[in-house]
């Protein structure tokens, strides 16, 4: 009745900003993404007949709530009543677009499925954890992942996420520049919901989204820098276009995020291939060639409220560890 897992945290290249359904957490496009080795949660999952409500710890914070409506799913799935106490952290901040439900979400899927004895495939997993966050399909898988929007509206069972290529298959860095690891004022989920409510560009990025989706999935089965980079840098900016436009706008940049930005395309006038990308929050990452990294890295510490620069390499699949 307990397990423990460890996943990692994936960065968007085609943006997920959007859902169909809010019960089944539905997402209104696909999504592809790079897992990153440096950046994981760490979930120990115990069910106990003596417990009377879960005993959530999450070391690093979080929504102690939300993690225990994930496990009324596990519950449901295993036919079970017992509650749980879960144990989690983060090597990195949590809350500040760094991507922590996704890591803390797939961790607490593959944890609690089998801490709960759920014999579940790969796919089911990652249907299972994007109950809990949708860019959390997307962590239980390594390297490049795409994630499918589905069409089964009534049981969400086909949106889920599938691996493109292992991290292996072709090496990349993404260097982070943290800019501000406050939390985010507005969560992802009311973002979506806000965005989606009130921004005329909600339907345009939605229409836009499967050329998008295609033209990724050639660039990274071309292993095509410079085009996987193009569409990278596209899909994050016409994603902030969507969220400026709803009602209020949602701004998530700060000063030094545009400068980080810029910093990138002067890298790239001097022939380096950097490509930036920006999620819920003011952080900039950006996918290079690993022998490249440390130079993304010099120029990023430069930039004026830049507070720390982090390389990571591609990552792994979610994985049991020791408990
Ligand atoms: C992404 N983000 O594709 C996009 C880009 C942030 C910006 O997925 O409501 O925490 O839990 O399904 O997955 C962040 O949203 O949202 C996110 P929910 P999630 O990575």
């Amino acid at each position: 009745m307990q397990a423990a897992a460890r996943a990692h945290a994936n960065i968007a290249l085609i943006k997920y900003w959007g859902k169909r359904d809010s019960a089944l957490n539905l997402p209104a496009t696909g999504s592809i993404s790079v897992t990153l080795e440096a950046l994981h949660s760490e979930t120990r999952v115990r069910f106990d007949p003596n417990l009377v409500t879960d005993a959530i710890m999450l070391e690093s914070g979080g929504d102690a709530e939300r993690v225990s409506r994930f496990l009324d799913l596990v519950r449901a799935l295993a036919g079970m009543e017992m509650r749980a106490d879960v144990r989690s952290r983060n090597n990195f901040p949590t809350g500040a677009g760094l991507a922590s439900s996704a890591s803390g979400f797939a961790a607490l899927a593959l944890a609690a499925s089998r801490a709960a004895g759920i014999e579940a495939s790969p796919s089911e997993l990652s249907a299972l954890a994007r109950q809990g966050s949708g860019s959390a399909a997307r962590s239980l898988y390594g390297g490049f992942v795409e994630m499918q929007r589905g069409r089964d509206d009534r049981t969400g069972a086909d949106a889920h996420a599938v691996p493109l290529l292992a991290a292996h298959e072709w090496p990349l860095a993404v260097v982070v520049a943290i800019i501000d690891t406050g939390t985010k004022s507005v969560g992802s989920t009311d973002g979506m919901t806000r965005t989606a409510a009130t921004s005329p560009f909600h339907d345009a990025w939605v229409a836009g989204a499967d050329a998008d989706l295609a033209a990724m999935r050639t660039a990274i089965r071309d292993r095509n820098l410079e085009r996987v980079g193009e569409l990278t840098e596209h899909s994050c900016l016409k994603m902030h276009a969507t969220m400026l436009g709803a009602q209020p706008g949602l701004i998530y940049w700060q000063p030094a995020t545009l400068a980080a930005w810029q910093t990138l395309a002067d890298l790239r006038a001097d022939g380096l291939a950097a490509y930036g990308t920006i999620d819920a929050g003011p952080q900039v990452k950006a996918l290079c060639r690993i022998a490249d990294a440390d130079a993304v890295t010099a120029a990023l510490a430069q930039v004026p409220g830049v507070r720390d620069v982090r390389i990571s390499h591609l990552g792994p699949d979610a994985s049991l560890i020791a408990d």
